[in-house]
């Protein structure tokens, strides 16, 4: 196998936080977003969308997609757990991941695609939109603190998918101006607890 891998990018860190908790290493080769290396010919052959992280199978077979990866591979190696033990719990990790990335993650990208000089040039910036989504991504966070308030992690008791997604687009929010507002207790414990894991920094 082999990841091809963006150091700074939301996405691959995902999966890279992921892998460490699944204590599995995979070979990895970097892609220079910055040279636009994710947009040369060749890139493009294995990931037309040219966006990382992607997963290549030693057949060839390519994966993209942070979570059909982490699926993949959890279906290789079931434990440690981090996608539901049983239909219940499964349904409520897929429940608030799709809300960590709908809810949490498109705005605080939003954000960060629309306001931050990094895009000038790469995209159409529109400001107005840019500080909308700002304020949603607040409005997301005041939303989760509530929920946090009766349970230690997204999808109940224990760390899964779900906060590994949650915690990759709060980082993205504390370094593109959209930190967790202070008053948000709850919110901060959670993430005081996820970033203080051993694989945070993967
Ligand atoms: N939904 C995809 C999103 C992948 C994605 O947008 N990755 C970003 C890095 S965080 C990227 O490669 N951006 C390059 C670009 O937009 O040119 C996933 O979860 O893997």
């Amino acid at each position: 196998m082999k990841l091809y891998d963006l150091k700074a990018g939301m996405n691959p860190r995902r999966v890279r936080i992921y892998l460490a908790e699944k204590g599995i290493e995979v070979p990895s080769e970097a892609v220079d977003m910055m040279k636009g290396e994710n947009r040369t010919p060749e890139f493009l052959r294995i990931n037309p969308l040219g966006t990382l992280p992607v997963l290549e199978l030693d057949d060839g077979t390519v994966l993209t997609e942070s979570v059909a990866i982490c699926r993949y591979v959890e279906a290789l190696k079931p434990e440690p757990n981090l996608f539901g033990r049983d239909p219940l719990e499964q349904a409520r990790v897929e429940m608030w991941n799709r809300r960590a990335e709908i809810e949490l993650m498109r705005p605080l990208v939003e954000q960060f695609r629309h306001l931050n000089s990094f895009w000038k040039g790469r995209q159409a910036q529109h400001a107005d939109y840019g500080e909308d989504q700002r304020r949603q991504a607040i409005r997301a966070m005041e939303w989760l603190d509530r929920e946090l308030a009766s349970r230690p992690c997204l999808a109940g008791d224990r760390y899964t998918i779900a906060d590994i997604t949650a915690q990759c687009a709060i980082l993205l929010g504390k370094n593109t101006g959209a930190p967790i507002p202070d008053g948000l207790a709850h919110l901060k414990r959670w993430w005081d607890q996820v970033s203080a894991r051993p694989t945070a920094r993967a």
